[in-house]
């Protein structure tokens, strides 16, 4: 039995999700987690006798004009580590969890093991910035272990920050117990008329997600294809995307669903996934609804190729070409055998290649093999 302490951000995106939902399968494995974090992660749920959530409080000390987060999350991990006897520190997000690692690791001492995720945007848009690409490699190159959720952010990790240690490829996973295709007609049909499509879009509504691309993909697909388009999650494009859908004289056909907490049975309503993003180290939403049976119709960008295999469980198309995202979109909707087929690819792929035991496996290798017991 292990003793793992998790620290991710626990409310945001992606990486809260898997970072979360690996510490409940850790535990479930019969390990002890212990979740680092400044807030209780919002996918925990139920309580398990071998979760156990640690706050980090930050001083609000007169004299400093910026909460000095990350120093009491270094010291609240060094304090985690030395009272619960951690063998491991999982972190998820190079900047600032990395280097709160290395400073934690520095108090207590080198047999605590540090292992970090990293998710994306940690490397693809922090690492531009000069000033914080130092602090990065540290945390990277003095972590034990390191994992990326694809081949693309391992390739781009070492060409932006020219880094040639060993990053372990760990893909991004579903809970085959929660991520299925639900039974959803009741749901549907509050939206859709049983004649109609529905095409959906998940996220954090920031540019890099090409929000007004969805509306486009829509506005045309609607032309020739029954169809409302749903879209789901909050964030600063938002109002971008209601002044579209607006100009477009979609009203009608369009809703706007806010934030979600129950993806499975959301994204069960859908026939297509659209993920039209700039950039997307993996794209977990895409998998989501991938086990859900929905395949995805999405850009070609950064690891969503590694996730979505075109041509069988979804399509891909340059980022911003709209024109053949829609040729895609309708062509899947009008054929209903070749839907199926992509169907059952989407549920035997999510199945057999990002199911939740075998990724478990994995970093449970990973933890055994930096504390030498592998
Ligand atoms: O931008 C987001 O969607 C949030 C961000 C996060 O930190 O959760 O997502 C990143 O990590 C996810 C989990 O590994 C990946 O599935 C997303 O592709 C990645 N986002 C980007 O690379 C933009």
């Amino acid at each position: 039995m292990l003793k793992i302490g998790i620290t991710c951000y626990p409310t945001l995106g992606g990486s809260g999700v898997v970072a979360t939902e690996l510490g409940k399968m850790m535990a479930e494995r019969g390990h002890q987690v212990h979740f680092i974090t400044h807030s209780l992660p919002f996918r925990l749920g139920r309580y398990d006798k071998n979760i156990f959530y640690h706050e980090v409080e930050v001083s609000d000390y007169y004299v400093f004009k910026y909460p000095p987060y990350d120093l009491s999350l270094a010291s609240k991990m060094a304090q985690v580590v030395e009272m619960q006897k951690l063998d491991v520190l999982h972190v998820h997000y190079a900047l600032p969890h990395a280097v709160c690692a290395f400073l934690a690791k520095q108090m207590v001492g080198d047999q605590l093991k540090v292992v970090t995720t990293l998710h994306g945007t940690d490397i693809t848009i922090l690492a531009q910035e000069e000033s914080l690409k130092e602090l990065i490699r540290l945390g990277i190159n003095r972590s034990d272990a390191v994992t990326a959720v694809s081949q693309d952010l391992i390739d781009e990790t070492r060409k932006l920050l020219d880094i040639d240690r060993h990053i372990d490829l760990a893909y991004n996973f579903v809970d085959k117990r929660i991520y299925y295709p639900r039974a959803c007609k009741q749901l549907r049909s509050d939206y859709a008329d049983p004649n109609e499509k529905i095409l959906m879009h998940i996220s954090n509504f920031r540019p890099v997600k090409r929000i007004l691309d969805v509306v486009d993909v829509f506005a045309k697909v609607s032309k020739s294809v029954p169809s409302k388009l749903l879209l789901v999650g909050e964030g600063p494009d938002l109002p971008k995307a209601q002044c579209k859908v607006k100009e477009y004289g979609l009203e009608d056909k369009v809703v706007f669903l806010g934030k979600q907490d129950d993806v499975a049975e959301v994204i069960s309503m859908a026939d297509l996934l659209l993920l039209p993003s700039e950039k997307e180290s993996f794209g977990l939403v895409a998998l989501e609804a991938m086990a859900c049976g929905v395949p995805t119709i999405g850009s070609n960008a950064g690891g969503i190729p590694e996730l979505i295999t075109h041509g069988e469980t979804g399509y891909l198309a340059p980022i911003g070409d709209t024109d053949t995202m829609t040729r895609y979109a309708i062509d899947l909707l009008r054929n209903e055998v070749k839907y199926e087929q992509f169907r059952e690819a989407c549920l035997h792929r999510a199945r057999n290649v990002f199911c939740n035991d075998l990724i478990a496996d994995q970093y449970e290798e990973i933890y055994y093999r930096v504390l030498g017991k592998s």
